[in-house]
């Protein structure tokens, strides 16, 4: 039997159209002891790499009954079948038989015995201090322009570099922990990274002193975290348990546990946590309920805090009878809850963070909140499932436009931030992930991720929304991910292969100036254009 991954991303909804695999959905629902050995050992020999021992997730999410309520076992056998676009979870209608597939689905809606409990305790009990900060020298222990310095991680043997972005230098190389996810996020001053692992775990390696100082472990299954814009705080958001856990950046204890309830008390995932600057906020995307959670944050102590917040909260907070003081430390970050029509997981918000763009993973709409009347204000026909987190912004024919890749069909969404409507739809030579650009760069670029073409990487014209080149770095390897250098005159691009590479282009002649050989390097992050929420780039 093939030992492929089974990366079952059930997190999202099904994307699979077309089912031609073993078809006979089993009716049962509970297992005997004798199958349910027998189900686990099929579990371990194809799943178990991806998902995690006891089934509580790893590359892969968690496949628990209490994470699979929105997701009917029907459906989940099509996925083990057909296995699943925008995800790396394969087919396995070639290597498992129809009651092989069976089994596994009625295993994976069977309770676990392993505890899914992470209480703050928990958090506090898993960290691991590696070295004394306080040690530690508060200078750059190398030389080399410390805003133009790029975090690439390296997947395929958990890693990441430290890179000098004005040599293309190699500062550093650590271990990291396994399958980190989303976006490592600078503190304000760009001294510190902090990562999150898809296993929970959040590391905090000092730039200056190249070493990762200390770790907790703040969830049993995380999706993603954010960094308050004073610093201060970072905010997890998980899977399992379903909550978001707020930690200090200094030492990385827990602040704060705030289970992911909706008003009824219906338990949601979380999808993914952002912070929102000019709120001085953290917004959380929620899976399994239809709310999305603003989480203002403050300095504690004494109302001159609030002075140039976008949003009065505490006005809202005496009306509607939220608790608000937030000068009071133990009543910090509370949740102030936004219903919405439908579900949404995937957000982008425009530059001053008073809309936001949500989508669910199902639906072919998006929608525009504004987030300080809760209101939804535009439907946009959003039909190749964009990915809104990878989406940017920047100026056409004096309008600020937004572009996402989508991750079902070939296409470049680009939506007026004005009325919202789609502007153009750029074709592209198969779906993508990421898109990137910068200020300072005519160009925005973006990948085909998925399909026979992933070796390709797209260069638009941002005057002209045209594609004007269409590059293949490595022919036959995926090619994707972005980033550009401060001054935005060199980019850099992932060959995303275990015999892969890092490849820096020149930004304006598009040649390429340099190959550095890497393990499967799939994001890169320049402290400059992340702390300063550079347009072009993800936040
Ligand atoms: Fe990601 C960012 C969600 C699968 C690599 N991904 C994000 C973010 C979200 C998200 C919400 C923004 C977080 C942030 O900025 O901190 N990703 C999802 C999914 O729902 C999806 C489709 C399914 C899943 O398994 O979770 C998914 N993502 C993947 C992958 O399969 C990728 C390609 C490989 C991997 O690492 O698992 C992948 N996602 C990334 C990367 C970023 C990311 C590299 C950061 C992009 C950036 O430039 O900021």
């Amino acid at each position: 039997m093939t030992k492929l991954p089974f990366l079952l991303s059930i997190s999202a909804v099904l994307l699979c159209s077309s089912f031609a695999g073993n078809t006979a959905p089993t009716k049962k629902t509970t297992m005997s002891a004798t199958e349910i050995v027998a189900a686990k050992k099929l579990y371990q020999d194809n799943c178990q790499s991806c998902h995690g021992v006891d089934r509580l997730g790893a590359m892969g999410p968690a496949l628990l009954p209490e994470n699979l309520a929105r997701f009917r076992k029907n459906k989940a056998i099509k996925v083990i079948n057909t296995g699943r676009a925008a995800t790396q979870m394969p087919a396995f209608n070639k290597t498992l038989t129809e009651s092989e597939i069976a089994s596994l689905a009625n295993y994976i809606y069977t309770p676990s015995k392993a505890s899914l409990k992470w209480t703050a305790s928990d958090i506090s009990a898993s960290k691991v201090q590696h070295f004394d900060q306080s040690k530690l020298p508060n200078e750059a222990q190398f030389d080399a322009d410390l805003m133009n310095l790029f975090i690439v991680v390296e997947l395929g043997d958990h890693s990441a570099s430290l890179l000098n972005g004005d040599t293309f230098e190699r500062l550093d190389r650590f271990k990291t922990r396994f399958a980190l996810h989303g976006g490592p996020k600078y503190s304000p001053d760009g001294r510190f990274v902090f990562f999150a692992s898809r296993d929970g775990w959040i590391s905090k390696y000092d730039i200056y002193n190249r070493k990762t100082v200390s770790e907790v472990r703040a969830a049993i299954n995380t999706r993603n975290i954010a960094i308050s814009s004073n610093g201060k705080y970072l905010i997890v958001g998980n899977y399992l348990p379903n909550n978001v856990v707020i930690l200090n950046t200094s030492d990385l204890s827990p602040l704060k546990v705030i289970d992911a309830k909706d008003s009824d008390g219906n338990s949601s995932r979380v999808s993914a946590v952002y912070n929102a600057p000019p709120r001085h906020s953290f917004i959380v995307a929620l899976k399994d309920v239809k709310e999305v959670w603003e989480i203002p944050y403050s300095d504690a102590g004494g109302v001159e805090v609030y002075k140039g917040w976008a949003h009065d909260y505490r006005v809202e907070a005496k009306a509607e009878g939220w608790q608000a003081d937030l000068s009071k430390e133990d009543e910090q970050f509370p949740v102030r809850r936004i219903k919405t029509d439908d579900y949404l997981n995937d957000f982008f918000f425009d530059p001053d963070y008073i809309n936001l763009i949500g989508t669910a993973r199902n639906s072919h709409n998006g929608q525009v909140i504004n987030l300080d009347t809760k209101k939804k204000i535009a439907s946009i026909g959003l039909t190749g499932m964009p990915h809104l987190g990878s989406g940017i912004t920047w100026n056409y024919q004096d309008k600020e436009v937004f572009a996402s890749p989508n991750i079902k069909e070939g296409k470049i969404t680009v939506i007026d931030m004005e009325n919202w409507n789609i502007i153009k739809e750029i074709k592209t030579e198969g779906p993508g992930f990421f898109m990137r650009s910068h200020s300072k760069s005519r160009y925005a670029w973006t990948d085909v991720f998925f399909g026979p073409n992933n070796d390709k990487v797209h260069v638009i014209d941002k005057s002209t929304l045209k594609i004007v080149k269409t590059l293949s770095p490595s022919p036959g390897k995926n090619a994707a991910h972005v980033e550009f250098t401060k001054d935005g005159k060199f980019v850099l691009l992932s060959v995303w292969d275990m015999e892969g590479e890092l490849i820096v282009y020149d930004a304006e002649t598009l040649d390429i100036v340099k190959r550095m050989p890497m393990k499967k390097p799939s994001g890169k992050y320049n402290v400059y254009n992340k702390i300063n929420y550079e347009r072009g780039t993800s936040h």
